[in-house]
């Protein structure tokens, strides 16, 4: 079957697109076990695409995506693991990562402002250690050690405020919405350490974006520009039929 929203760096499973929908699609649960596996058959086969999923599995998201956002608590504290269970995630995602970059001459840019941080600017915040689980919606999840600036300090330090964040890689080719809340949870790091090691280039150096609170695909690596906002921001997974909220 070809339902999944297209997935360019990382789709290796193709047929894993129902189970990655129905990981918070009780939903859909309901109707698949309402209508059995004909009925399934009959949904991917017969129902109009919107953004290439069955419309009925479409307005399920949608759903979801507001029932994500009503029930969230943004001071909900996630799980944290014992230090030694962290293990290196594997490398999943490389948009934004391509381009020729020299991390010696790398900033990061505050839209609206004459800012361009050194690393050092970061890592002056205070710091921060968590060890959490990193949840990929394709159906992986990984313990990791993480170390950085909580984003609620950065944004306090430089006097930063609005309803969204954004987060974009310097050659803007990957980029991240993140409401307000779940970008100033204590759980929400500029990071630049895994697992006690400056971050690998894969992994998102000099500075990534993890946080608990959301799939690991607003998990920006590499960040270069970010951005305070009251228009909710573009966010490339988003544009590819996930759900722009992505909570957890
Ligand atoms: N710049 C950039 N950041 C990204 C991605 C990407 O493709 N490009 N993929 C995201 C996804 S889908 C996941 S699950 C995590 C994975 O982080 P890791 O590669 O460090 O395991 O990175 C996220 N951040
Ligand atoms: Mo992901």
């Amino acid at each position: 079957m070809s339902t999944n929203p297209p997935m360019p760096e990382d789709s290796d499973d193709v047929n894993a697109a129902m189970a990655r929908l129905t990981r918070r699609g009780f939903a859909f649960g309901a109707i698949v076990a309402a209508i059995g596996g004909g009925g399934l058959y009959w949904l991917n086969a017969r129902a109009a695409r919107e953004q290439s999923l069955p419309w009925p599995l479409r307005r399920m998201l949608e759903a979801n995506e507001r029932l994500g956002e009503t029930l969230f608590d943004p001071r909900r504290p996630s799980p944290e693991f014992p230090r030694d269970w962290a293990q290196e995630p594997r490398v999943n995602g490389r948009r934004g990562l391509a381009s020729q970059f020299d991390p010696a001459s790398w900033r990061l840019h505050i839209t609206g402002t004459e800012h361009a941080l050194p690393l050092a600017a970061i890592r002056d915040l205070p710091r921060y250690e968590m060890t959490t689980e990193l949840m990929c919606v394709e159906g992986w999840s990984q313990i990791v050690h993480w170390a950085g600036a909580r984003l609620a300090d950065f944004a306090g330090k430089y006097r930063l405020a609005g309803t969204y964040v954004s987060l974009v890689t310097p050659d803007r080719k990957y980029y991240v919405g993140l409401d307000i809340d779940s970008a100033l949870h204590p759980q929400t790091l500029l990071c630049y350490e895994m697992n006690g090691q400056p971050l690998a280039p894969l992994h998102g150096a000099p500075l990534r974006l993890v946080t608990t609170v959301k799939y690991g695909y607003k998990s920006i690596k590499r960040i270069g520009t970010i951005g305070f906002t009251n228009e909710r921001p573009r966010d490339t997974w988003a544009e590819e039929g996930y759900d722009w909220y992505a909570g957890l």
